[in-house]
């Protein structure tokens, strides 16, 4: 069978401007998340052929006409869902297969999502592997009720098979099917979930709160195979990678045992773990060089109420420690405020930070902050803050811009704070970085892998929204996200 798996285009994005973006924000762009890639390794295992294809619904003509798939497997966090609604629509009018579809919002929205549409015939829940091979390798004539994971439509009624156990043993799954796809980084799990419970955050209740470690020598095994593939640079992408002190020596020594050592990594942690100078020494042995850390918050009381364990004393002492050390440190902030109308305290708390990032800049270490909107996504504790239900309203969650309006914050002052954490975050990068992201987007919307006809109409929305209708320039983003994409 002919499977096309689909990551589904939420942003003007093209090859082109993908190797562009990379040479300043290459960590950023991957182009195909790893899920497919596990899910696609699972299918060629089982005598499958797969297709992995980033895909617009204006593009999905072409794939058909030359894959003709037997089988559509599309996938989707909550920001990618209306584009997969949109590729199945298109899907369906073009040829009869059977579509899939899994990922975050599935996991969390599949009831919804099977009352709003007809278009997916199964929804998959959790993590996918098991599921997916158990589906795949189903008898002829049996039914899949005996597959944990599903959600499927019959008739009128929605039926769930029930929630599936994670999996527990991560080394029996295949290594995801990279040869078909050419990172400009390439990512790597050692571990999936999260043991901490930041209520924002959608990992606790995907994964169970729990952690599970790969074996150190498969993780060898894999970046092996993926140096053998002419990557120079790996990057690990576990939501919060074991900085674990035994499990990092082991993985020291086997890069090391590999000559391994003299690739390039980079990895995201937790606050807590990455303070420990043992750990700082371990990184900077195994030649990591950049590492992305969630600072989350400015104020003291955003971090008890989402129970992240972390201090502004914390984030103090975070910054003096590694501030030493050769890394380019992401510093991922969430801008929001419990007391959201108090605009005043929450520049100066922002204006506090910021200055702080620039008394420990200057070593060796280079700052690189990363402000977010908060965006309570279905499937996080806060979720149920948020004022999203209907269909149309899943535009809010569009990446860069997911303002969701949600009890916690008011709107036009967020949008206000965003912008101010923006302009204060692009003194920590190269000159000019400001007017290279302008010059960036309008190149993205001249050569994004939309249709002809879809590019020439975003110009003109453009052109008519910041010269006619005089738009600023998040507000005409935003209309373009929420027309396009
Ligand atoms: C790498 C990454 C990125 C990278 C690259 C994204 C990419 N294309 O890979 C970048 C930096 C670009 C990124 C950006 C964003 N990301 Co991101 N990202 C991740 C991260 C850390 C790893 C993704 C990954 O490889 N996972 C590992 C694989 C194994 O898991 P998986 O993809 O979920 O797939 C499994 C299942 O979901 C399921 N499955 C998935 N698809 C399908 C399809 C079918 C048919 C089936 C059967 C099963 C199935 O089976 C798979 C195997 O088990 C995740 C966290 C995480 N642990 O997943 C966040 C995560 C996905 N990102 C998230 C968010 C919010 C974003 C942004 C919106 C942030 C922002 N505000 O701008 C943007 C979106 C922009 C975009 N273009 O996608 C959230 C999504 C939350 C949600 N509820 O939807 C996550 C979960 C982080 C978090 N802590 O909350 N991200
Ligand atoms: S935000 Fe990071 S540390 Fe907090 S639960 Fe999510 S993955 Fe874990």
């Amino acid at each position: 069978m002919k499977i096309l798996f689909v990551n589904p285009l939420i942003e003007p994005s093209s090859t082109i401007i993908q190797k562009i973006f990379s040479v300043v924000d290459e960590d950023l762009f991957s182009p195909m998340p790893l899920g497919i890639l596990y899910l696609a390794a699972v299918a060629e295992k089982n005598g499958h052929v797969s297709f992995v294809e980033n895909l617009h619904f204006t593009t999905v003509k072409k794939a058909l006409k030359s894959i003709k798939p037997d089988l559509v497997a599309i996938s989707a966090a909550t920001p990618h869902y209306p584009q997969s609604e949109k590729i199945a629509i298109e899907i369906k009018k073009l040829i009869d297969v059977p579509i899939i579809l899994g990922g975050y919002y599935p996991t969390f929205q599949w009831r919804h999502i099977l009352e709003e549409t007809n278009v997916f015939d199964y929804v998959f829940i959790g993590e996918g592997e098991k599921t997916f091979e158990e589906f795949l390798n189903r008898k002829a004539n049996s039914g899949i009720d005996n597959i944990p994971g599903i959600a499927y439509k019959k008739g009128s009624k929605i039926k769930y098979t029930g929630r599936r156990k994670l999996i527990r043993d991560l080394d029996s799954l295949p290594f995801p099917l990279r040869s078909g796809v050419r990172f400009k980084v390439p990512i790597i799990l050692a571990s999936r979930g999260c043991f901490k419970n930041c209520s924002f955050c959608t990992i606790k209740n995907f994964y169970g709160g729990k952690l599970r470690l790969r074996n150190v020598d498969a993780v060898i095994d894999e970046i092996s195979q993926m140096k053998r593939l002419g990557y120079k640079k790996i990057f690990f992408r576990d939501d919060n990678f074991p900085l674990n002190k035994g499990y990092l020596s082991k993985l020291m020594g086997g890069l090391r045992k590999n000559n391994l050592h003299n690739l390039e990594y980079s990895l995201m942690a937790d606050l807590n773990s990455i303070m420990d100078s043992e750990v700082l020494e371990l990184l900077k042995e195994m030649n990591v060089t950049m590492v992305s850390v969630g600072v989350q918050s400015t104020d003291e009381a955003f971090h008890n109420c989402m129970q992240t364990n972390i201090s502004l004393q914390k984030i103090k002492q975070f910054l003096k420690r590694i501030c030493v050390y050769p890394f380019t440190v992401r510093v991922y902030l969430i801008v929001n405020a419990l007391e959201i109308h108090n605009v005043p305290k929450i520049k100066k708390d922002i204006d506090n930070f910021f200055d702080a990032l620039q008394r420990y800049s200057g070593g060796n270490c280079r700052f690189r902050p990363v402000p977010f909107m908060l965006d309570p996504f279905p499937g996080c504790d806060i979720s149920g803050t948020s004022n999203i239900d209907k269909k149309e309203d899943m535009n809010l969650y569009r990446a860069e811009f997911c303002n969701i309006k949600n009890s916690l914050q008011c709107e036009k002052n967020i949008e206000d704070l965003f912008e101010y954490c923006i302009k204060r975050s692009y003194s920590f990068y190269p000159r000019g970085y400001g007017v290279y992201r302008v010059l960036l987007y309008a190149c993205s919307l001249l050569l994004c892998d939309v249709s002809v006809g879809h590019r020439v109409q975003m110009i003109a929305n453009l052109v008519y929204d910041r010269l006619v209708a005089g738009y600023s320039s998040y507000q005409s983003r935003k209309r373009m996200y929420e027309k396009y994409f």
